[in-house]
């Protein structure tokens, strides 16, 4: 879509968003962004690259971008990091021995990945979700549990933030997201 045509829709009150959807391989990002743009619970495989889709929303077209997890894929996130409204990370919340661990460095939990992230410059203070997906598994942990092992509070100060709990599996949750990023983006216009 071109400059001008989003400058025209943006005239007639529709919006356009680019947001960007991380999370360590097996989080539920693809079958998050399918469940959004085709109400299906679809079967997926792991993303190799991207896969990227329109989901619309009140008056907002959410370019939404899922970006594979996989360990390879994730040292190149920050490539991905262009022209973001938002930044989406999506965490398997019935696994809880990835989100972090005693060792930073160890290379496979998800929090060296969101601060890294964090502090990319295109990252600057825009807003940030966090889907706490499969909320539909027995021993999922909640958004108290994710706030603590991410120290949010100290890492996004500055930001914006919000954990919603969710499932891609019966779509609890995925809209209510949608709909904290739209007001975000409605009280920035303010
Ligand atoms: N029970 C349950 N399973 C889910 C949910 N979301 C995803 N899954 C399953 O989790 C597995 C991984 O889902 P994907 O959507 O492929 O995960 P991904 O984050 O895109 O993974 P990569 O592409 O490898 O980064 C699949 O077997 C999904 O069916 C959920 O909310 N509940
Ligand atoms: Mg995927």
């Amino acid at each position: 879509m071109g400059l001008l045509t989003s400058k025209i829709k943006n005239l007639f009150g529709k919006t356009e968003k680019r947001i960007f959807l991380f999370g360590l391989d097996a989080a539920g990002k693809t079958s998050i962004l399918y469940k959004l743009s085709l109400n299906k619970f679809i079967q997926t495989i792991p993303t190799i690259g991207f896969n990227t889709e329109e989901v619309h929303y009140k008056k907002i077209t959410f370019n939404i971008w899922d970006i594979g997890g996989g360990k390879e894929i994730r040292r190149l996130w920050h490539v991905y990091c262009e022209k973001m409204d938002a930044l989406v990370i999506a965490i398997d919340t019935a696994d809880v021995s990835r989100i972090a661990c005693e060792t930073m460095g160890c290379g496979d939990c998800l929090k060296e990945y969101v601060h890294f992230l964090l502090q990319q410059k295109e990252a600057g203070n825009i807003p940030l979700l966090i889907y706490a997906n499969k909320q539909d598994l027995s021993g999922a942990v909640g958004p108290e549990y994710i706030r603590e092992k991410l120290e949010l509070d100290r890492v996004c100060a500055e930001r914006s933030w919000h954990i919603q709990p969710c499932s891609a599996l019966t779509g609890d949750g995925l809209l209510d997201g949608l709909e904290w990023l739209t007001n975000e983006f409605a009280s920035k216009r303010k």
